[in-house]
């Protein structure tokens, strides 16, 4: 490690789930130059814009840099790290002996950039008999998961860099990215005749404008767009007939409700020409290879969890599978979901969903005197108080517990109501890594090693968990000490003895993170002991795809290991064959299940459905949560990171700007059922009548340096409700809030004082 300047230092983006490798340059603390890591194996040198900002994001002037305590006025006080430790175990410790441990809930875990603190947290959880846990996934990805769990038990990836036809359902990748290269790639497909780009979205985004076929949908109508187009592939006979009969079981339901989707009702219903909608259909039905992304447009609309079912039938129907450019399953190096974790919520019996409970239902969780509510919880590297529906609501209920620590870089607006904070080291600062490794044929895992010692007063999230761990003092030192005898004597003894003891007492299997940590941590090179418990996904992963993590270059799961400590940029760690997408379907048969009645039941519904959410008080559609140039949810907070859209404009159509008296530049009020807000309009030729649409990570407080306070923009929370939900996966429709639109207009005295 240096700090020398001039020397280019390996680590990654933390702005979005790609994780882009750079390099970067530092003075001091500050990273002062940066640029995209060329031997990163899977950004390849790429960055978008936002990586260049970075150091808005280290050198946050409302960084915490002490355990915090609230005194019982509200206020905080600087308490120390032994204090807070021994408070905040014997405080959880408390509630579990009082209520039981299952009314201790997890939120968080890891943000776009951090997912190792959140893997050390389940030991402490489970010592503590809490098992019952929520996170950002379970405001987006919950549906597409029930889905993805019926049809074949995983996650699956689009090979876009080679797809002759890509689909994007309510993704604009080239601002939110997502995939690697993403801009690169959106430029090669428009560039060749060949490729073809298909984007279903109402706005004109960055992406649309770049498609073949922009299917211009009116928002939330997605699931009849999509029946459409899936219905065409069959009463068009444009299905994989061969790979239909050798690889999925269940069709016939499938196919015989598709015969009877009326095609041009559905394209009428959905706003976008009959004919349009056919030549879509017929370009996926007859190309080489399809690849599909469905994000936030649909994950968070109305019927979201059957769209994810419809979008599954553009590629699973013509057979773009387990080939060159189409979609694969992909190897994990460690699961976002739980596998077969699924239940219902204690309160309001909510489907949990991979292991998490809803966000949208965690402050109904709360907030009632049902016996089972949640009494306490610890929130790591999120910010639910802001990014969670309805933030009334979860403030609320956040204040009726009796326990919340948060553990963050920053007092967010979840921190000034917890009892505790526990101030973390950032990301460029400790030994960092993410599993959002979703590639396919290569799949990449990058440790980053820390760019600089930790603030003072701060730890890294492995170190703060195992000191909690420590002062439970739920495992003996008697029982490490072999361990850590073994652990000096290299890996292969390591492994034996591990072995050993975990076969001899399964109670350390339930605390291995933790184990690993007090272990194999202390022998690691200096900075990188929170990286121990990635020894054992290692050798998990190295069981699990034994072929590929060979093919990868690694002979068994302590190489594996080894590469990943010292590959700085990042190491390839499966390299799978086309057809291993076979071998990856969880059913036992190897086949793809498509029959999932309540969707086909769904599917048939959409005849009768009502024909829109708005009425006549909240007559627009707003999308509460775009991602934009200079978004990053809420990873930073000082908004001088922004190089435009200081204030997070709402965007609205000419139409409605017309009909509502709203100006480009004036000031609008947004009144929704939950709540009203005033924001900076921008009349957009992108938007659709009736369509209006609002940033994410916007409405975060800031303190400047001369201690006044800003909150550029609107919090979208505070304008959505925790009900606005899908009724399968309890995921919020943010994308589809009904709301009023009023032009503000400040009085002729106040604007003359101003
Ligand atoms: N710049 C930036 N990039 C990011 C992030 C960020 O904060 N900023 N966040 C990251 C995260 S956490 C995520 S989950 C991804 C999300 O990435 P995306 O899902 O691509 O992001 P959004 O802009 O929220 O929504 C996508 C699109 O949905 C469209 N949409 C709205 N309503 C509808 C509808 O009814 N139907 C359809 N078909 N489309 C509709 C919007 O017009 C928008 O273009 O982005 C990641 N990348
Ligand atoms: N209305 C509306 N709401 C939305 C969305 C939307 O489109 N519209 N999008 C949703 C989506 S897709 C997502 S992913 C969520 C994201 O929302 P959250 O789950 O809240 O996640 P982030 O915004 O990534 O939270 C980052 C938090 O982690 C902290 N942090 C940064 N680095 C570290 C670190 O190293 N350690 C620790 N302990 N903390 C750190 C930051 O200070 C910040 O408070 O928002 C969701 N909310
Ligand atoms: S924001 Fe995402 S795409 Fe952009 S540089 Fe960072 S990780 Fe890469
Ligand atoms: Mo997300």
């Amino acid at each position: 490690m240096t700090d020398q300047p001039g020397e280019w230092q390996p680590t990654a983006c933390i702005l979005c789930e790609c994780n882009c490798g750079i390099v970067v340059q530092l003075e001091g603390r500050t990273l002062t130059r940066i640029r995209g890591d060329k031997d990163h194996p899977a950004s390849r040198g790429y960055t978008c814009n936002k990586a260049l900002r970075l150091d808005h994001y280290q050198n946050n002037r409302n960084r915490l840099t002490s355990p915090m305590r609230r005194r019982t006025d509200g206020t905080y006080e600087e308490i120390d790290w032994d204090t807070a430790i021994s408070e905040i175990a014997s405080g959880f410790e408390a509630i579990a002996d009082t209520h039981g441990g299952d009314k201790i809930l997890y939120y968080g875990g890891g943000g776009q950039g951090n997912h190792l603190g959140g893997a050390y947290s389940g030991a402490f959880l489970k010592a503590l008999g809490s098992h019952h846990r929520s996170n950002a996934l379970a405001q987006e990805k919950t549906g597409e998961h029930w889905v993805d769990a019926h049809f074949y038990g995983n996650h699956t990836r689009g090979e876009f860099e080679h797809a002759e036809v890509s689909v994007f359902i309510g993704k604009n990748p080239w601002m939110s990215q997502s995939f690697p290269r993403a801009r690169v790639v959106l430029h090669e497909i428009a560039n060749d005749a060949a490729r073809s780009m298909i984007v279903i979205d109402p706005v004109i985004t960055d992406t649309a404008k770049m498609a073949d076929f922009h299917l211009r949908v009116r928002p939330g109508t997605d699931a009849w767009c999509l029946a459409a187009l899936a219905a065409v592939l069959v009463q068009e006979d444009l299905c994989d007939e061969e790979f239909l009969t050798e690889h999925v079981s269940g069709a016939a339901p499938v196919r015989e409700a598709l015969a009877h989707v009326p095609v041009g009702e559905y394209a009428e219903r959905c706003g976008v020409d009959e004919q349009l909608v056919r030549a879509a259909a017929r370009r996926i039905g007859t190309a080489g290879s399809v690849a599909v992304f469905e994000d936030l447009g649909v994950q968070q609309s109305p019927n979201s969890t059957m769209c994810s079912h419809l979008n599954k039938m553009l590629w699973i129907l013509t057979g773009n599978f387990a080939k060159r450019g189409g979609q694969h399953l992909h190897s994990s190096f460690a699961p976002l979901f739980r596998p077969g974790g699924v239940g219902r919520t204690p309160v309001t019996g909510s489907p949990i969903i991979g292991g998490l409970m809803p966000s949208n239902v965690v402050p109904q969780e709360i907030l009632t005197d049902h016996p089972d509510r949640f009494r306490a919880m610890i929130v790591e590297s999120s910010n639910p108080a802001h990014s969670v529906a309805d933030s009334h609501a979860v403030t609320r209920a956040f204040a009726e517990l009796e326990l919340l620590v948060v553990i963050d870089v920053a007092m967010t607006e979840t921190a000034r109501l917890a009892h505790y904070v526990l101030p973390a080291a950032t990301q460029f600062e400790k030994v960092e890594a993410t599993f959002f490794n979703l590639e396919f044929p290569h799949n990449t895992f990058h440790l980053r090693h820390r760019l600089m010692e930790p603030l003072p007063g701060t730890l890294p999230e492995p170190e703060i968990w195992a000191r909690l761990m420590r002062a439970l003092g739920v495992v003996d030192e008697a029982e490490l000490a072999p361990l850590r005898r073994a652990a000096a004597q290299g890996r292969e003894v390591f492994t034996e003895a591990f072995l050993q003891a975990v076969g001899a007492n399964p109670g350390l299997g339930k605390v291995l993170p933790f184990v690993l940590y007090e272990t194999l941590g202390p022998t690691l090179p200096e900075g990188l002991s929170g990286a121990a418990a990635l020894w054992g996904l290692a050798q998990k992963a190295a069981m699990t795809y034994p072929e590929a993590v060979r093919r990868a270059g690694h002979a068994d799961g302590n190489a594996l290991f080894d590469a990943i400590l010292d590959g700085r940029s990042g190491v390839t760690f499966t390299v799978h064959e086309y057809e291993d997408d076979f071998a990856l379907i969880s059913h036992a048969d190897g086949r793809i299940a498509l029959e999932i009645p309540e969707m086909l039941a769904e599917l048939r519904a959409l005849a009768d459905a009502p024909h829109g959410l708005t009425t006549p008080d909240f007559p627009i559609v707003l999308s509460a949560g775009e991602r934009r140039a200079y978004t990053a949810n809420d990873i930073i907070r000082d908004p001088s990171w922004r190089k435009r859209d200081a204030d997070g404009a709402l965007r609205v159509s000419a139409e409605d700007a017309d009909a509502l008296g709203l100006v480009d530049g004036g000031l609008a009020r947004i009144t929704t059922a939950a709540g009203a807000a005033e924001a900076t309009v921008e009349v957009s030729g992108a938007m659709l009548p009736g369509h209006a649409s609002l940033p994410n990570g916007y409405g975060l407080d800031f303190v400047n340096g001369d201690g006044s306070e800003q909150v550029p923009g609107v919090a979208p929370n505070s304008l959505t409700s925790s009900d606005w939900r899908d009724p399968y996966a309890g995921t919020p429709w943010h994308k589809h809030v009904p709301a009023r639109l009023e032009p503000v207009v400040r009085p002729v005295m106040a604007a003359a004082a101003d």
